[in-house]
């Protein structure tokens, strides 16, 4: 009894709290929305659409909604449309308000009415509807529920309108139409394919379920269905013809386990290249920083390989073991788990934390790794070809790399003959361009200041690195000498505390071969030294393409767009325009002036923030498939302007 008591008081406490939160709850979510969002550009914009589609796939979850419709509309607005049950209508105890009125309007609420909520949220903690509708001008909920409809309006989270009938309905669901507020987004266009991206994944985490994306922004309305009956499978499916990869087994591997609070679900197929894609969920949410799940996958395959070969004698030596990298080397696979107390860590929580999520991933994994092998022989045969070939790699590398380093060319006391190293030390306030060519360079060295900008020109033969590993960059004449000069080392050993340069900088030519080297270096630092990318390091010099000249102005033009406007500023009369072909053009005065003085320069930051979506774009744009290149480029001009291939 006394506990019931006590019972009942905390939780009065608590509901206390959050009406407090009624009156400045909203108010805070408009004050500082990246609390809330991460940003108020593009990303958190984004962000909104989440947060929303996330409520209708937990009603999925839950098993009562089997279609999602996202429409971008043409005033600006976006809505989400789902056939679930709709959310509840009826007056709230604890608030005297209608359960879909709190939904929007504080914080902490939703999810959760009856005490249960769902079986796995996608653990949105519930704030999301009412952070969207706080950073929204306007937002409209209609809800189709027991025969009737009913509808709310809100402004800026303020309620325009109380929730009313508005007449009968023969449907069940929940309408979620807004328009995300100018005053606080910098930017308010929805980009398609981001969306895309994002829909397709939780259509394949979520077998079945069907989610359409329509745009109605322009004349030709468009209507994406996505749905899979494969799941996961589908989605390995979707990455490797993507891709254009061959696959070394044609069937993908799949398992799953389900208990009363935990479900675990794998898919995998390995392909031809030498790249690993592991990606791994949380109760749908994308753990780019990895976690439990994706340690005990990784502890699991590894000891199925090993076990297995040890049984079979395919290891020859007694001692020696494939490595986790070995066993994953062209391996594509996803892993979703559902849990009920997902706990993600890390500065972007983005790390699943449950320990007990590792032994649990890893016991299935290697259990299910060692039946297939032990099924399905001829295929078993050719992957463990795979992993022992990386494994012959890998230790070619080593010894390369010891090699390397015993001629002491890997640390910086024998720095490359060609660098025009800079004459201040360390990485504060120092770049180095990476010049292809011996002329561009030659005019880089003359035109640069050498207190701070160092010059490394490239020579010799160029190698694709999608088609290489590890031990060829050891004794490639081309890129050896990039490592050398940034002084890190590289693959697993990379350690940027050795960076020689604040800034690496790609100075490459506005045209194909210039784009080619610029794609070929970019994958190789995406490949090799992904640190350096992902630490903000790599930047691209923005040559001009034009120079502009009237007497004794002279301009210089970036694109198109500028040779225009500068054109009309000075007056087509007298006018002399040069393109420039390349960098070789340059004196040495022109390149400083309009392509290295930070005073005037563009420089173009290279940031990745989705890993998946950058091996995607690294292995089309390497591959030496010319139709999905050429279309790839096409569908992404936007972003690839320079990579004119
Ligand atoms: F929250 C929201 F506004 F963002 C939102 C919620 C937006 C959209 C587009 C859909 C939804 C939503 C909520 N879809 N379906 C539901 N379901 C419930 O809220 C619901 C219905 C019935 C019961 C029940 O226990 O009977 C429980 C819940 C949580």
């Amino acid at each position: 009894m006394e506990e019931n008591t006590e019972k009942k008081e905390h939780i009065e406490m608590v509901y206390d709290a959050e009406q407090i939160q009624v009156l400045e709850g909203l108010e805070a979510v408009r004050k500082r929305p990246g609390m809330y969002i991460g940003s108020t550009g593009t990303r958190g914009l984004h962000h909104l659409v989440y947060e929303i589609v996330d409520n209708s796939i937990d009603e999925a979850l839950a098993g009562y909604c089997n279609n999602i419709t996202v429409t971008l509309k043409n005033d600006g607005s976006v809505s989400v449309d789902d056939d679930g049950r709709g959310i509840p209508t009826g007056i709230q105890a604890t608030t005297g308000l209608p359960a879909a009125t709190v939904v929007f309007t504080m914080l902490h609420a939703g999810g959760k009415f009856d005490g249960e909520g769902y079986h796995f949220s996608g653990g949105l903690h519930g704030v999301g509807a009412a952070v969207v509708n706080a950073l929204s001008e306007w937002l409209v909920v209609e809800i189709h529920i027991n025969g009737r409809e009913y509808i709310q309006r809100f402004s800026r989270g303020d309620v325009v309108e109380e929730l009313h009938e508005v007449g009968p309905t023969n449907r069940t669901g929940t309408i979620v139409t807004w328009k995300a507020d100018a005053e606080i987004f910098e930017e308010t266009e929805y980009d398609y394919s981001t969306l895309e991206n994002r829909m397709r994944e939780q259509a394949f985490l979520n077998a079945g379920l069907q989610i359409s994306l329509i745009d109605q922004r322009t004349d030709e309305v468009t209507v994406e269905k996505m749905h899979y009956e494969g799941g996961i499978r589908s989605f390995i499916e979707h990455i490797h013809a993507r891709r254009s990869l061959g696959t070394i087994h044609d069937e993908i591997i799949y398992f799953n386990s389900s208990g009363d609070d935990k479900e675990v679900e794998v898919a995998m197929q390995y392909n031809d290249s030498y790249n690993e894609l592991l990606l791994t969920f949380a109760n749908n949410i994308h753990t780019s920083d990895g976690g439990t799940h994706e340690q005990g996958f990784k502890n699991g395959i590894t000891r199925a390989f090993n076990d297995y070969g040890r049984k079979y004698s395919l290891l020859k030596e007694a001692d020696k073991n494939l490595a986790g990298d070995d066993v994953r080397e062209g391996l594509t696979a996803i892993v979703s788990v559902k849990l009920n107390d997902a706990q993600f860590e890390g500065q972007t929580k983005a790390r699943l934390g449950n320990t007990d999520m590792r032994a649990l991933v890893e016991r299935l994994v290697y259990q299910k790794i060692i039946d297939y092998f032990e099924e399905n022989p001829s295929i078993t045969k050719a992957i463990y070809e795979k992993a022992l070939s990386a494994a012959r790699a890998r230790e070619a590398a080593k010894k390369a790399r010891d090699q390397t380093r015993r001629k002491s060319a890997l640390d910086s006391t024998s720095l490359p003959g060609k660098l025009a190293d800079c004459s201040e030390k360390g990485k504060e306030g120092t770049e180095i361009y990476i010049v292809e060519g011996d002329s561009a360079g030659g005019s880089a060295k003359t035109g640069r200041d050498r207190r701070f900008q160092a010059i490394l020109p490239l020579w010799g033969k160029m190698i694709n690195v999608e088609k290489t590993r590890l031990d060829k960059v050891y004794t490639n004449e081309k890129l050896l000498p990039v490592v050398t000069a940034l002084g890190t080392g590289l693959g697993d050993e990379i350690d940027l505390e050795k960076l020689r340069y604040g800034k690496i900088i790609i100075m490459a030519d506005a045209d194909v071969d210039g784009s080619h080297i610029r794609t070929l270096l970019l994958t190789f630092f995406f490949r090799f030294m992904r640190p350096l990318l992902t630490e903000g390091h790599i930047y691209l010099a923005q040559p001009p393409l034009y120079r502009l000249q009237k007497g004794n102005t002279i301009r210089y033009a970036y694109d198109e767009a500028s040779r225009e406007r500068i054109t009309q500023e000075l007056g087509e009369n007298n006018l002399k325009i040069n393109r420039y072909k390349g960098l070789g053009e340059m004196n040495p005065d022109q390149l400083w002036e309009t392509t290295m003085n930070p005073d005037n320069r563009t420089l173009i930051k290279v940031e990745i923030d989705d890993a998946a979506a950058a091996d995607e774009i690294f292995t089309i744009l390497m591959g030496d498939k010319v139709p999905p290149r050429r279309e790839f480029i096409e569908k992404n001009a936007r972003y690839v302007q320079n990579l004119d291939i």
